[in-house]
C-alpha cells in the first residue's frame, strides 16, 4: 500500500479477493460466504439487534437516541446489524469529531456490554482499526448466532437482494480488491466529500443502495437458512420492519432504520430466552 493511505486497507484487500474468488466459483447466487457461527455465552439474557442508523454529524437526535441505548439498555449485548453509519470512508476517517463521538460512545458502552458491529452496504469499509478504537467485536455478514437454544442467522440484507441486478453488480464492483485500494488511496477529504454528496445527489445514493422497491429473496433467503439449520434470519437494510413467516416453518424479522431527526422511527429487536420481541429504545434515566 503505496504511502500508507489507509494502514487497515490490507485487511480489506484480503477479503476483496477472497470476495471475488467466492464469486468466481460461482456457487452462490446471493454471493455470501458461509455463515461465521458465534455462541453466546450462557449468562446472556438479552441481546439487542439494531441497524441502519445511518449516522451522521446531521443527526443530532438520532446519535442521542443510540448513544443513550448503548448506554442504558438492559441487553447483555448490542448487535449492529450494517449501515450504523450514512457512509464510512475508511478507518483514517475515525478521527473526524463526529466519528470520535461515535468511538467514545461505543467503547464506553463496550465497557459494560458486549457490542458487535456488521458491515452494511454504506458502511462496509469500517476495518479492524476502528473496531479495536469502539472495544466491539466484527460481526461477518452473515452470522451464525446461537443463544438460548436457537440458532438464528444474522446479515445486513443488500445481499439477498438479488433482483436488483444493478446493485448487485455495484455490489461485486465496489468489495473487489482493485477498487478498493483506489478508493482507499483517494485523499480522505475528497473520500468525505463523497460522504456528503451521497445525502444530496439521489444517483449516487440509489446506486449505494439500491432500488429501494427491492427485497430479500425469499428463495435464496431459505436456501441459506436451510443450509444453516436455522429457523430464523434478522436483517436491515430494506427499511421495512416487521416480522414475516416463510414456508416451512422460516420466520425473518426485519429492523427498522432509525430516524428521530426527520421522521419518529427508532426500535430494537430483543432475544430473550422467551423469544423475540420489539421494543423502544432504552433512555437516559
Ligand atoms: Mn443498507
Amino acid at each position: 500500500m503505496p504511502g500508507g493511505a489507509a494502514s487497515g486497507a490490507g485487511d480489506l484487500s484480503r477479503a476483496g479477493e477472497a470476495a471475488a474468488a467466492a464469486a468466481a466459483a460461482g456457487a452462490n447466487p446471493a454471493e455470501l460466504a458461509a455463515p461465521v457461527p458465534l455462541q453466546a455465552p450462557r449468562e446472556w439474557r438479552a441481546i439487542d439487534f439494531i441497524s441502519d442508523l445511518h449516522l451522521s454529524e446531521l443527526m443530532p437526535a438520532t446519535f442521542a437516541a443510540f448513544a443513550a441505548h448503548l448506554q442504558h439498555t438492559e441487553a447483555d449485548a448490542v448487535f449492529i446489524l450494517g449501515d450504523l453509519f450514512e457512509l464510512w470512508v475508511g478507518d483514517d476517517a475515525r478521527r473526524e469529531p463526529f466519528a470520535q463521538r461515535c468511538v467514545r460512545a461505543l467503547a464506553e458502552a463496550a465497557q459494560k456490554r458486549s457490542v458487535a458491529i456488521m458491515g452494511g452496504n454504506r458502511d462496509f469499509l469500517m476495518g479492524a482499526e476502528l473496531l479495536a478504537d469502539c472495544g466491539a467485536r466484527a460481526l461477518p455478514d452473515p452470522t451464525l448466532l446461537m443463544a438460548f437454544g436457537q440458532r438464528v442467522l444474522l446479515t445486513h440484507g443488500d445481499a439477498l437482494c438479488l433482483a436488483d441486478h444493478a446493485y448487485q453488480a455495484f455490489r461485486r464492483q465496489v468489495r473487489q480488491a482493485a477498487w478498493l485500494r483506489a478508493f482507499l488511496a483517494r485523499p480522505l477529504a475528497e473520500r468525505l466529500a463523497l460522504a456528503r454528496e451521497i445525502r444530496k445527489a439521489s444517483d449516487t445514493r440509489r446506486q449505494f443502495d439500491g432500488e429501494g422497491s427491492a427485497d430479500v429473496d425469499a428463495s435464496a433467503a431459505v436456501a441459506l437458512l436451510r443450509e444453516s439449520a436455522a429457523p430464523t434470519l434478522v436483517h436491515g437494510h430494506t427499511h421495512r420492519p416487521g416480522t414475516e413467516a416463510w414456508a416451512g416453518g422460516f420466520v425473518r424479522h426485519v429492523l427498522t432504520d432509525w430516524d428521530l431527526d426527520a421522521g419518529t422511527r427508532a426500535e430494537v429487536l430483543r432475544l430473550t430466552p422467551a423469544g423475540f420481541s420489539r421494543v423502544p429504545p432504552a433512555r437516559t434515566c
